[in-house]
């Protein structure tokens, strides 16, 4: 019996884990850091024991996407694919984080429908400081035309008018960036405090 009550108080204490599902959006030119923010951001609430799932462009774009180029129709459809998996996850107690370029207002807008609990994070870092960095070297094929439709110089960026956080992520660190998102999250009430 002593034995049996013991497992039940375990159990009890797994359930304390809130499983509360909700989206992350980061949105944001190439280069200005999402993937690390993600990354960053991912291990945080693991650590928590929240269950998380990283939704990266990248990665979406080498399986469920890579029929799709950059296009505004691509770009549109990419981000409905991404925002229709975010939500299947999400309202399954999920803890999503996007990472995508996202160009589009009006596409970002109905990820925000289509999932509802979405706080969107824009990162932004002036093009000069991309150019800087340009760890893939997509920059400079785009500045000299070898590579066309390229986000921020070539296709355009909207920015976000009124996202529900905006990092400088050429003046915040990554790690400044997720603790920042975190504090939303914990005034959301969907992660506990620290
Ligand atoms: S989005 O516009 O549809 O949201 P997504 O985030 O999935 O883009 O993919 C962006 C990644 O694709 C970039 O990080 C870069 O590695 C690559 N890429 C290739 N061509 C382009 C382009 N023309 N514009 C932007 N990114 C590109």
């Amino acid at each position: 019996m002593q034995a049996r009550s013991s497992t039940l108080e375990q159990a009890t204490d797994l359930d304390l884990v809130p499983q509360k599902g909700f989206t992350i959006w980061l949105t944001g030119l190439s280069g200005t850091g999402k993937t690390t923010t993600a990354v960053l951001l991912e291990k945080k609430l693991r650590a928590q024991r929240v269950c998380v799932e990283v939704l990266d462009g990248d990665a979406i774009r080498d399986v469920i996407s890579r029929n799709l180029g950059f296009s505004k129709a691509g770009r549109d459809e990419n981000v409905y694919r991404l925002a229709f998996i975010a939500n299947l996850l999400s309202r399954n107690g999920v803890a999503v984080i996007v990472a995508a370029i996202s160009p589009y207002r009006a596409a970002r807008e109905t990820a925000r429908t289509i999932i509802g609990d979405f706080i969107e994070v824009h990162l932004r870092c002036s093009l000069n400081v991309l150019v800087q960095r340009d760890p893939k070297g997509l920059y400079r094929r785009a500045l000299t035309g070898e590579l066309s439709h390229f986000t921020g110089v070539s296709d355009p960026y909207e920015q976000p008018l009124h996202p529900e956080i905006e990092l400088n992520s050429d003046m915040e660190s990554p790690e400044e960036g997720v603790e920042r998102i975190w504090s939303a999250l914990v005034s959301c009430g969907w992660v506990p405090r620290d």
